[in-house]
């Protein structure tokens, strides 16, 4: 694997899965693969979750880890290309990318969507400009339009807890007072459909994604259809993806938010969010709470997805 920013990048499931598993029964494994070589994260954004799963992900291969963040302390960096830079931009990435290159074996890089230019998003500038000018493997740690070591610690998550062969999961918009990227929902869209499952995705009128990532799954306007007879409940919230209304909040509808009652329609599904959460707007105290909520055992998870990316990623340099 020379680069991992969507599903494409895994190859087959059964292998990857397989592999996290393994990882996960003895994450000590490899600690040779890593030594002597240095893994920089770079983050353009906050992160709690990715920041420490991945960092001891690359510790557990007995890497070196740099952690690099561009808003705290690095000179502020400008990702338009023929730009007069005049304004209060002191570095561009063409010079700053081949510089983190020279310092690392690998590249994690943060960079979510700016929500105001869709093409921009959509072309994944930023991360492309990692993979074109770094000269190292490059991978996702949440970019503009998908978040894939979530979807994977997504994916080996509901492998560990589902009790059928393709269980019915639903992907459910609920209310949050910020505009979100669509990385998240697009990306388990797009590890959901590729996997095979039973998928439903349900969001108010107005919060559809793009066709590319909604693929064959069924769209359900009734939150409440929705959740009849499903096995996990998946919420996020995201903004708008059509236009004339990208990246905008079109409602924070709390008649969205997941609860106990509508938990009650589906088969006792099992409660999942990628986290970090919005208490009693995203799903109330009590559904988060229950004996059903694995949103700990997913945040878990995302050491083993870090851990198998690496490891390929290393086994390509090594
Ligand atoms: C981010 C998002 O929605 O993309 C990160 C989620 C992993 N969430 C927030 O900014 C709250
Ligand atoms: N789920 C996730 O990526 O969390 P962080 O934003 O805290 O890294």
């Amino acid at each position: 694997m020379k680069k991992f920013t969507d599903v494409h990048d895994i190859g087959p499931f059964d292998a990857a899965v397989r592999e996290a598993l393994a990882i996960k029964s003895d994450r000590f494994a490899h600690t040779q693969l890593g030594r002597n070589k240095t893994l920089m994260m770079v983050f353009f954004n906050s992160s709690l979750r990715t920041r420490l799963s991945t960092q001891k992900a690359a510790m557990n291969l007995g890497m070196n880890v740099i952690v690099l963040d561009i808003n705290q302390g690095a000179w502020k960096l400008e990702t338009e290309q023929g730009v007069i830079m005049d304004g209060d931009k002191a570095e561009h990435l063409l010079e700053a990318i081949p510089v983190m290159g020279c310092y690392c074996d690998l590249i994690g890089v943060r960079s979510f969507a700016g929500l105001s230019d869709k093409a921009e998003d959509y072309e994944e500038r930023v991360i492309n400009q990692f993979i074109r000018y770094s000269g190292r493997p490059v991978f996702s740690m949440e970019a503009a339009t998908r978040h894939p070591l979530q979807s994977f610690a997504d994916l080996i998550t509901i492998e560990e807890y589902k009790t059928k062969e393709r269980p019915k999961v639903v992907l459910t918009w609920a209310p949050h007072p910020k505009a979100l990227p669509q990385a998240v929902p697009n990306s388990f869209a797009e590890w959901m459909n590729a996997a095979g499952y039973d998928f439903v995705i349900t969001h108010p009128e107005g919060y559809e994604l793009a066709p590319e990532f909604v693929g064959n799954a069924r769209v359900e306007y009734d939150q409440r259809k929705a959740f009849e007879g499903a096995d996990f409940i998946y919420a996020k919230n995201w903004s708008a993806y059509a236009d004339p209304n990208y990246g905008k909040v079109l409602s924070t509808d709390r008649a969205w938010t997941v609860d106990a009652e509508k938990m009650a329609l589906t088969d006792n599904a099992y409660f999942m969010h990628c986290l970090p959460v919005r208490r009693n707007m995203i799903v109330t105290d009590e559904v988060i709470d229950s004996d059903r909520s694995i949103v700990i055992p997913e945040a878990a998870n995302r050491e083993i997805s870090a851990q198998v990316v690496i490891k390929r990623l290393l086994e390509s340099i090594c």
